[in-house]
């Protein structure tokens, strides 16, 4: 049998916090570091350990802070630098760990950098940015399309130029062929590190080598578009074995990257043991599913095969040779349990269906804040109501289409990001006991009544006792870090069952991704006990609806 090399950041469990939706300590109406401090014994009790915190720096929040326009300083709305230490030191206190989000594809346009850049063509900031001239007939200099729609490149009046941004105007994206860029960055990467933080997760880091010929995009659907064109450069590999030699290589931390376009063909590029790059990846392909030709606004259907497919595939292609993350959302993508479950009759039997599939699949698993308590879209009444820059982006270029706000909220409702970055439901307080504000930053999905962490504290058979007692049986059990994955239902569209095993045991995991009832017993050995499952009686070998049911190999 093979073998898998150990690390730290393979047997522990990361949890993510979307900051401004997680805990408001001040009343403001958004959330801030102090208010993630007070939650830190809920953490711990919860059982994760590793807390990868999204942007917190100064940001004009074109894009929710991943638009930083200083990445030395922390926005005021999220406290100070000693806030951030006190948080640092309350989670080392508690043997946790804190990863910080790295933005360096692109800055704000509000950076000074920036606005040195944009302020004439001569100035020597000019190419910290990558500016081009117009084609003879004044159009862009390629057809590339913003991740957030419409092109990717702003006109300059002053300069007669464009810059490009692949996300919104506002982030224009950084030079990195300037060796100048490269260690700017390298000492805000030190900064951070130097202040005693775990590591990074690393903001569409594939995007940072632009194709030296900038090609037009010929791919018929969007995330075919950015393996074409967006990621995978032909530098990208020498900038970020530059960067690990410049600052990661000197301190003992993690680095997982996000990787929009790294798909399992490219991925031990990435992470591959020899390759002494990054130590994991976030792979987009299961969250890319359903994208057509200009994103998640022009849907296509896919189903639990797709799923699988990118699961097994993804388990073969990277094997012994390297790491990734399993994770299910985000705060980019819909709540899992409305996405890939049932968020109406068995809302809470797939919330610990999805739970169970993160933490026994082969990879660290990446909880979203509110996955624990089984937090769903938000399904908003209004435009009025979105905040994220995509939606509305996407909005203004459906209406000129001419569809009509009802119709786009359909849309909306299901594929927006805010759907994840609805406040955290605390109680069934007001706010969902996330703030004292009469208005929070935005609204709160009006089920906190129903679903909420004091009302799962209250019964032992809710979502977050289930979260936690799979994450202590993950941790116990080494099998599920290190064993290997086999799927045993392959080509059954409502079926996942697999198993993990290593030289000291074997596990049968069995998923049912629907409410019908069917029977197993064709997949199953005959020594097989049930160390767990999301009903509150075993039944041998009958999968209920939306059953979970983890079996141990005698
Ligand atoms: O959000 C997406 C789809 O709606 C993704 O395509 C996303 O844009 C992509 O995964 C990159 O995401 C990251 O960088 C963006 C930021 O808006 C996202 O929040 C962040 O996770 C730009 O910095
Ligand atoms: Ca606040």
């Amino acid at each position: 049998m093979s073998v898998t090399e150990k690390a730290w950041w393979k047997e522990k469990i990361i949890y993510q916090i979307y900051p401004r939706s997680f805990n408001d300590s001040n009343g403001d109406g958004i959330g801030d570091l102090r208010g993630i401090i007070s939650k830190l014994d809920y953490l711990k009790n919860l059982g994760v350990d590793i807390i990868w915190i999204c942007p917190i720096y100064q940001s004009p929040n074109d894009d929710n802070g991943y638009d930083i326009s200083d990445y030395r300083a922390i926005h005021p709305e999220f406290g100070s630098l000693e806030d951030l230490e006190e948080l640092l030191k309350g989670l080392h206190d508690r043997g946790m760990k804190l990863i910080m989000d790295l933005v360096v594809n692109h800055t704000s346009d509000e950076h000074d950098f920036f606005k040195a850049s944009r302020s004439s063509l001569d100035n020597s900031y000019r190419d910290y940015y990558i500016w081009k001239k117009p084609k003879p007939d004044g159009s862009p200099p390629t057809n590339w399309m913003s991740f957030f729609g419409g092109s990717a490149w702003e006109y300059d009046e002053a300069s007669k130029e464009y810059y490009l941004h692949l996300f919104t105007k506002k982030q224009p994206d950084l030079n990195w062929e300037n060796p100048k860029v490269r260690s700017e960055i390298y000492d805000i990467i030190n900064f951070w590190l130097d202040k005693g933080i775990d590591g990074f997760r690393l903001d569409v880091i594939p995007l940072i080598s632009k194709r030296p010929d900038y090609p037009d995009a010929t791919q018929d659907t969007f995330p075919k578009v950015i393996e074409q064109i967006y990621s995978n450069g032909p530098k990208v590999h020498d900038y970020i074995k530059e960067m690990i030699d410049k600052s990661f290589s000197k301190y003992d931390v993690m680095t997982v990257g996000e990787g929009p376009g790294i798909n399992k063909d490219v991925a031990l590029q990435y992470i591959g043991n020899d390759r002494k790059e990054l130590n994991l990846i976030f792979h987009l392909d299961h969250m890319y599913l359903g994208q057509g030709e200009n994103g998640k606004y022009t849907p296509t259907p896919y189903n639990l095969l797709d799923v699988k497919r990118i699961f097994n595939e993804w388990d073969k292609a990277i094997g012994d040779e390297g790491w990734i993350s399993i994770f299910m959302d985000n705060h980019d993508f819909p709540r899992m349990v409305s996405r890939f479950g049932n968020d109406g009759q068995y809302r809470v039997k797939s919330s610990k269906l999805m739970c169970m599939l993160i933490l026994t699949l082969r990879g660290t698993p990446c909880i979203y804040q509110g996955s624990e308590i089984g937090m769903t879209n938000v399904a908003f009444k209004s435009m009025s109501e979105y905040r994220d820059v995509e939606t509305i982006n996407f909005y203004h270029e459906q209406k000129k289409l001419g569809m009509s706000e009802e119709e786009f909220l359909v849309m909306a409702n299901e594929h927006g990001r805010d759907n994840a970055r609805t406040p955290m439901q605390w109680s069934d307080e007001k706010n969902a006991g996330f703030s004292s504000s009469d208005k929070c930053w935005i609204n709160v999905n009006p089920n906190y009544t129903n679903i909420n962490v004091e009302a799962c504290q209250q019964d032992e058979n809710s979502v977050l006792a289930f979260y936690k007692t799979m994450i202590k049986l993950r941790k116990q059990v080494d099998t599920f870090v290190y064993g290997q994955y086999e799927e045993l239902s392959k080509g059954h569209n409502t079926l996942y069952i697999y198993r993990r095993w290593d030289d000291s045991s074997e596990y049968i995991i069995c998923l049912n991704f629907s409410a019908i009832e069917i029977n197993i017993a064709s997949y199953l050995p005959n020594t097989a006990t049930c160390v767990l499952t999301n009903y509150t009686s075993t039944s041998t070998n009958q999968l209920r609806a939306w059953e979970a049911k983890l079996l141990r190999i005698n």
